[in-house]
């Protein structure tokens, strides 16, 4: 049936029995295609029904779905008229992992960092209610990204909404690994009541006979709500929001999820639908290991395991070592992560130390202030969090952390491209946004002994520091040259004349195979791994412009703000009569695909900068 669905109205024409079957399907094609591309998959095998559910009942592109992170709409993209998008995913001009405005009009809203869903949802039925239109809003959440704060002021706004609007809780009880926190207790408690469900639907007999099929679930609803469910179930939070609440519902029973959505829609006000989904529905491996299957390399169908072993440790297995090392020498070192457990490597410190781990859920804001406070109480925190994450928490290291000089420790992990996940995803911010707030030390190690070597520094400092390095296999090269970490100082690899490379953390590797086409194009680079990008090593900058004819700055991060426009301000500002060249990310958003290929295609290659080095020599 699958292969005839090329639009959502398609799907508005099957039976319940014909949709069970296409959602079998559905896996069957997801699971083939994925295996081959990787991707982001227990999610969407968990969503399948509800997918169908919503597609039978809302009337797209003119209703609108809006996916919370955005990584399981697979089965959404597939039945919207993307299925060839699958034989390429997420590869460079291909189909995004992620929902895209740009990509599909069935794409109501750009989705890749989690908990945005309900407040962008509340913000379309505004501009639909004054603007006189009667389409559909709906925003699906997993319960993981309900333990975000973002989440929260969204429902607390929600109730003020006097108009349709559904929020779907897709409560698979998991975020990437376990949820985390009271609300996904709360969420459990109300899950185990099976009573409540039995009852429920015992009253929808007498709903069905009701005119007003909208005014029915209100009735259904409010006699939930008066009669026995207050004597049978916990408090609800929802509820406490003044929010409409119905459920738990069986996220897989097709005829049920269709029912109950076809009455929500007819209502005119918010309403919660908590739906009870298992992540990795109909796939074995995935159900075992729904963390694994969260997001997968290509792996072999029949086993689930990955078809290409690990070779080489990542900076994060570097970074995972060092935490547990430098947990036995310092009692006081403490680890905080944002539902990245496994993600940020701090998984191994979590079983080493579970006293002295706090996974806060999809809490960045949180994380961080939270660290703050542990550190004025005398511990040293280290919080783990991806570089494009930390942008949520920018006011909390700002006000929380570096205003009162605390001594809390930045992991930021995938600092630079990150490849595939693409933009939503790219840490090609946090140069800029770090080392423009006083008082912070920014790091970025060179390899993976720099790495080591940064964070035994940074337990020793008494203040804030950030280190920064990226995804994938951390570099062993250079190992020889491993100057001591001193404040403020850049290390010096290799000495040379014309002209100098400061290049910033992985960019030192792209670097080092550039000088060695500049040498044999007779050019004899100075080569400096910078380390600080604050403080920034001016002394070693000015001296080096001062006897240099180009000085070349190299960063993985946006070029405005980044670590070359303040070498370029230096020179300015010291009246140096030294040309500069910046090489860094675009003032853009970088599109997905692998990194070499967005190096390359960016001019970052090592082949590239060399020309470009050449070119502007030349010049
Ligand atoms: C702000 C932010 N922090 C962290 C992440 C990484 N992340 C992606 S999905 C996910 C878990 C989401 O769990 P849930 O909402 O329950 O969805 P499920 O995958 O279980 O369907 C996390 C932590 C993110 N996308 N955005």
């Amino acid at each position: 049936m699958l292969e005839y669905i090329e639009q959502p109205s398609d799907v508005k024409e099957k039976s319940v029995g014909e949709l069970e079957i296409l959602a079998q399907e559905i896996r069957d094609f997801l699971l083939e295609k994925v295996s081959r591309t990787g991707g982001h998959l227990a999610s969407s095998l968990g969503v399948v029904e509800l997918t169908l559910a919503l597609l039978k009942v809302l009337d797209l592109p003119e209703d609108k779905i809006i996916w919370d992170v955005g990584h399981q709409a697979y089965p959404y993209k597939l039945l919207t008229g993307r299925r060839e998008g699958f034989d390429h995913l997420r590869e460079k001009g291909y189909m995004s992992g992620f929902p895209k405005r740009r990509e599909s009009v069935y794409d109501s809203f750009d989705t890749g960092h989690s908990s945005t869903s309900i407040s962008a949802g509340i913000g379309m039925a505004k501009a639909r209610d004054l603007q006189g239109q009667d389409n559909k809003i709906v925003a699906v959440i997993g319960d993981g990204s309900l333990s975000s704060g973002m989440a929260y002021e969204a429902l607390n706004n929600l109730s003020e909404l006097k108009s349709q609007m559904i929020v779907i809780v897709n409560d698979n009880n998991m975020s990437i690994s376990e949820s985390k926190g009271g609300f996904s207790n709360h969420l459990a408690k109300i899950r185990l009541n099976s009573g409540y469900n039995n009852l429920k639907y015992g009253l929808k007999g007498s709903l069905a006979k009701m005119s007003g099929v909208g005014m029915g679930v209100d009735l259904l609803l409010s006699k939930a709500k008066k009669g026995v469910k207050d004597l049978i179930l916990p408090r609800n939070l929802f509820e406490d929001f003044e929010v409409t609440y119905v459920g738990p519902v069986d996220g897989h029973n097709l005829g049920v999820l269709i029912e109950v959505l076809a009455r929500a829609v007819k209502l005119n006000r918010p309403i919660v639908i908590h739906v009870k989904t298992e992540k990795g529905r109909g796939y074995e491996p995935a159900i075992k290991n729904p963390s694994q299957f969260h997001g997968v390399e290509p792996f072999e169908l029949t086993t689930g395991k990955p078809l290409k072993e690990k070779k080489s440790s990542s900076y994060t297995d570097v970074f995972a070592k060092a935490m547990c090392e430098l947990g036995e020498e310092h009692p006081e070192l403490v680890a905080v992560s944002a539902a990245m457990k496994d993600g940020t490597g701090l998984s191994k410190f979590a079983k080493k130390y579970p006293d002295r781990f706090f996974d806060v859920g999809i809490a960045e804001e949180y994380a961080v202030t939270f660290a703050a406070g542990m550190a004025v109480g005398g511990l040293r925190p280290v919080v783990a969090i991806y570089s494009s994450f930390l942008q949520r928490a920018y006011d909390q290291i700002v006000h929380d952390v570096c205003l009162q000089n605390l001594p809390v420790i930045f992991a930021v992990d995938r600092a630079g491209l990150v490849g595939k996940d693409g933009p939503t995803h790219h840490g090609a911010f946090d140069l800029s946004y770090l080392s423009n707030i006083p008082g912070m030390t920014v790091i970025a190690p060179k390899n993976k002994y720099d790495l080591k070597a940064a964070f035994c520094y940074a337990v020793e400092q008494s203040g804030p520091v950030a280190i920064r390095y990226p995804r994938g296999a951390a570099w062993k090269g250079l190992k020889n040259i491993q100057e001591p970490f001193v404040t403020g100082k850049s290390e010096i690899l290799s000495e040379g004349k014309e002209v100098a490379i400061l290049a910033v953390g992985s960019m030192v590797e792209t670097a080092d195979l550039a000088v060695e086409q500049l040498r044999e194009r007779g050019v004899e680079p100075t080569l400096v791994n910078i380390r600080f990008v604050k403080p920034m090593d001016k002394e070693l900058i000015v001296r080096l412009a001062l006897h240099h004819r180009l000085v070349v700055t190299l960063e993985e991060n946006v070029i405005t703000g980044g670590f070359g426009q303040q070498v370029s301000g230096l020179l300015a500002e010291q009246q140096i009569d030294c040309d500069c060249l910046n090489i860094a990310l675009p003032d853009d958003f970088v599109e997905h695909g692998t990194v070499a290929q967005l190096h390359e295609s960016l001019g970052m290659d090592y082949v590239s900068v060399a020309e470009r080095i050449l070119h502007r020599l030349k010049g």
